[in-house]
């Protein structure tokens, strides 16, 4: 967690999806937005969930990444119970490889919004960029980091070679 008053919540179920969901404290980390990460699981905490969801805003949270396997009730149900915005990352699950927390996650009903991000890694790293993109749109030293980091992907691509 960082020291300063966190602005981001990282959530998870369990801490079995740690690895995944590592990588969106890493690249928090890497911009240094303050954040902080807790597992609250929606169905073995739910008054936890509930408790972290409404208090989220008054404790100057400005956005909840979080990730869930199987039938991942986490993101939508705090979404329900929050106005600030959720970023859902799907965990693979043990048997059906993730497509059920995809589904769980991406299709909530009209009226409260999940933004839904790949199947693993990439989308839990994906989401804690588009959150870092959000608070660059009003923020410039932030605004010239994303565009160095930019850059770095662009030169470690056009620098690959084959055979
Ligand atoms: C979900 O169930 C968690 O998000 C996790 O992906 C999955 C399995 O949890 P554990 O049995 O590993 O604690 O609630």
């Amino acid at each position: 967690m960082s020291a300063k008053q966190p602005v981001v919540g990282i959530l998870m179920g369990s801490s079995s999806d740690w690895d995944v969901m590592k990588n969106a404290v890493d690249m928090l980390t890497l911009f240094e937005i303050p954040h902080e990460a807790r597992v609250v699981s929606a169905h073995r905490m739910p008054d936890d969930m509930f408790d972290y969801a409404e208090s989220a805003h008054g404790r100057g949270i400005r956005a909840i990444i979080a990730g869930a396997g199987g039938a991942a009730h986490l993101p939508g149900m705090l979404a329900a119970k929050t106005i600030v915005p959720v970023f859902g990352v799907p965990v693979p699950s043990k048997y059906l490889r993730g497509e059920d927390s995809l589904y769980s996650i991406v299709q909530m009903p009209k009226g409260v919004p999940v933004a839904t991000f790949a199947i693993g890694e990439a989308g839990a790293a994906n989401a804690a960029l588009h959150v870092i993109a959000n608070i660059a749109m009003t923020d410039a030293a932030l605004a010239e980091k994303l565009k160095a980091f930019r850059v770095k992907q662009y030169e470690h691509a056009v620098g690959m070679t084959l055979g």
